[in-house]
């Protein structure tokens, strides 16, 4: 008999460390998928650990055949900054890897005869606002707005939204019978992740982390946007509480497939204040990157997650004030002692 598990793909990365943590904490039998080894204080939450690529078929064969997997989280991708480097690498790691774990999701579904939940991680890149006046109109862009992204991780985010819809509604639609169904797609678009147990690497958005974490050594930091960028927030452990909620809500209760998130929205001045009051030795300066800036300015200033906050009680913990005082600057205190 295959052992149930959940399957967690990108385990390594920023998102996987804080839900390796939940998920193991609630008991689950886990099973990771990533191209790095997992650190040892992940390894040994993991009932099995396969260290590959989302792009390897006969890998995602290997884990069929051991497990039974009625959950997938799969968090395994390029971002916004690193993608623009090696856009085909990141198509073939965003999307291939997006369309091997569907396929292998819908085959466990016919196997075992359950839909499989997959929860996929979309993002703020998928929207695309022309310029700063737009973005000042647009106000809470709504998810079917100014889907028009300017990168090649939203263009990669925007399809498999769109892939993971197919799969759960229409797959093979021409078929004798109808296999569709096998795959119960679930997916919510993250502004910018603030973890205080994890620097990001690959972001866009990661100008908020970095000068939070950077003041927190005493390193000086150059932050590569404008003091007046302002872009939709959350720290981690609200976005893996909405990975948790959204995997376990009835599925009649969903009116989408995906959903806008956010939690707080400051400026990047704003940020510095608050990051300069709590670690006074903080060197912050201003260095703009102007084709980065050009990708924050994009994206939206806000967005309306009231589909969220309507289907599935999404109701984030952290504001602004309490993201810092409470979570980021006392654990990323203790981190850095
Ligand atoms: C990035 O900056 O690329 C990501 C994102 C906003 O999805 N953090």
């Amino acid at each position: 008999m295959r052992a149930t598990s959940v399957l967690v793909t990108g385990a390594q990365g920023e998102i996987g460390h804080g839900l390796l943590t939940r998920l193991a904490t609630e008991g689950r039998s886990i099973v990771t998928l990533d191209i790095q080894p997992l650190e040892s204080s992940l390894a040994r939450l993991v009932r099995r650990e396969f260290t590959g690529s989302v792009n390897d078929r006969a890998f995602l064969e290997r884990i069929l055949a051991e497990f039974e997997i009625d959950l997938v989280f799969h968090l395994a991708a390029l971002l916004s900054t690193r993608a623009e480097f090696t856009p085909v690498t990141a198509h073939q790691v965003n999307v291939d890897g997006t369309l091997n774990l569907l396929e292998f999701a819908h085959h466990e579904g016919e196997s075992h005869g359950r839909p499989v939940v997959f929860l996929y991680p979309s993002s703020i890149a998928v929207y695309g606002l022309p310029d700063a006046a737009t973005k000042l109109r647009a106000r809470r862009v709504r998810e079917d707005e100014w889907n028009t992204p300017t990168t090649m991780y939203g263009c990669n985010k925007l399809y498999c939204e769109q892939l993971g819809r197919y799969y759960a509604r229409h797959y093979k639609q021409l078929a004798a019978e109808m296999p569709s169904g096998r795959v119960d797609f679930r997916c919510m678009r993250f502004p910018g992740l603030i973890s205080a147990v994890t620097v990001p690497s690959g972001g866009t958005s990661d100008y908020a982390p970095e000068m939070i974490h950077a003041a927190a050594k005493g390193e000086p930091y150059a932050c590569f946007v404008r003091p007046d960028t302002r872009i939709p927030f959350m720290v981690m452990p609200d976005a893996i509480d909405a990975l948790l909620q959204l995997a376990s809500v009835p599925r009649e209760h969903l009116t989408r497939t995906a959903y806008n998130l956010t939690a707080f929205n400051p400026d990047a001045e704003e940020i510095c204040r608050v990051v300069t009051k709590a670690f006074p030795r903080a060197s912050v300066t201003w260095r703009v990157d102007e084709k980065r800036q050009r990708i924050v300015d994009s994206w939206p200033a806000d967005v309306d997650d009231s589909a969220a906050r309507r289907d599935w009680g999404f109701a984030p913990r952290y504001d602004f004030a309490r993201a810092f005082d409470d979570y980021l600057i006392p654990t990323i205190r203790e981190r850095y002692r």
